[in-house]
């Protein structure tokens, strides 16, 4: 019989016929985290952009850009990398910077941030943007990376790029952001974003690439299909049977959804999500094992902004249900209405308001 666009996709897309049954689908429940300071969120402390959570050494670990000031700052300049353990994801014990700014001129001197694990033949590196330039403008950000014999540290810079950005005329010729490391297919696949086509945060294009490499140092690689994903922001992906699954969060034509990739390359939307976490740096216990049937992800760490101040970044731990092992139908149910104080917190602003009554008087 022949089948109507949306029939089509309905049997061959998606993992399940409802999304109660769909293995890619979840709800996404946050919940804020204990042992670490902010100042009461007046703007001198910021952390954000988590790496994926490993298991080493009997705790969790993560790492993220942290900035301290004296004086409050926004935006991503002048940050470091921090690193907190935890016996249980809930309660974390930062235990001080693990990377930190190299001296001009070399990448980085205006920021390292946006780091991203990998663990291969028993040593750590850490993958992260350099940035170069100031933040919030089509910054020169390649990505570089450190290296470490355990989670702890001490770690070196390799104070090489290890992804130069593309060239000029390039899709990926502005930035590399949100280094993503999986080990896949017997390689080490580094997913990233780039920002493009605009002049400011507002109306960037951003999409992701992959580039692939058989030494953690390199060289890497660029996929001949980048981009690789049509939206998205920061970048979170997880083995996931075959295939590779990814979120698509914040920005694009697809954002909020979750995608899949049977071949880690070719995506396409599982599921269409509410909630999604910002820069979500999940435990993935599959992401170093060269797994051929990835088992998927049930928590991890992601950031927003405190109410206290929506200049302010905090980290925030989210769970969900995007694994084979686990079955929580909570995480699964068909999502409640918001009650009307919800709705209305996200009513007209003034200016709308007059807008629209100006309208009416038509
Ligand atoms: C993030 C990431 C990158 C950008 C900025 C900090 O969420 O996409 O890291 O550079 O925003």
């Amino acid at each position: 019989m022949e089948l109507s666009a949306a029939l089509e996709r309905y049997y061959e897309t998606y993992n399940g016929e409802r999304p109660e049954i769909n293995e890619l689908y979840s709800q996404f429940r946050y919940t804020e985290l204990k042992g670490l300071d902010y100042n009461n969120h007046d703007g001198t402390i910021i952390r954000r952009d988590p790496t994926k959570v490993i298991f080493a050494d009997g705790v969790f670990h993560v790492w993220y850009t942290c900035r301290k000031s004296a004086k409050p700052q926004n935006g991503c300049n002048n940050c470091d990398i921090w690193h907190a353990t935890s016996k249980d994801g809930f309660t974390w014990e930062e235990q001080g910077v693990a990377v930190s700014r190299p001296v001009q001129p070399l990448p980085g001197w205006f920021s390292v941030l946006t780091p991203d694990i990998l663990e291969w033949e028993g040593k750590y590196y850490l993958y992260y943007q350099a940035f170069g330039d100031e933040s919030g403008k089509h910054k020169q950000s390649p990505v570089m990376v450190s290296t470490a014999d355990a989670p702890d540290g001490p770690w070196t810079s390799h104070n090489e790029i290890i992804v130069p950005r593309g060239a000029e005329g390039e899709w990926d010729h502005h930035c590399i952001h949100d280094p993503y490391l999986l080990v896949y297919r017997d390689k080490i696949h580094l997913y990233y974003k780039c920002d493009f086509g605009g002049t400011s945060h507002a109306d960037f294009i951003r999409m992701h690439g992959l580039a692939t490499a058989d030494n953690p140092l390199g060289p890497f690689v660029k996929h001949p299909l980048n981009p690789i994903m049509n939206s998205g922001h920061e970048t979170t992906l997880f083995p996931f049977k075959e295939g590779i699954a990814a979120f698509a969060i914040a920005d694009g034509n697809e954002r909020s959804t979750i995608q899949y990739a049977e071949d880690g390359v070719n995506f396409n939307i599982a599921a269409t999500v509410a909630l999604i976490p910002h820069a979500a740096g999940p435990f993935v216990p599959d992401a170093f094992t060269n797994a051929d049937y990835g088992r998927g992800i049930t928590w991890g760490l992601s950031f927003t902004y405190p109410r206290e101040n929506i200049k302010s970044r905090m980290l925030v731990r989210f769970d969900c249900d995007l694994s084979l092992d686990v079955d929580d139908p909570k995480m699964k149910a068909r999502p409640g209405m918001h009650d009307a104080e919800y709705l209305f917190g996200h009513g007209l602003n003034e200016e709308q308001r007059r807008e629209r009554l100006r309208q009416g008087e038509r």
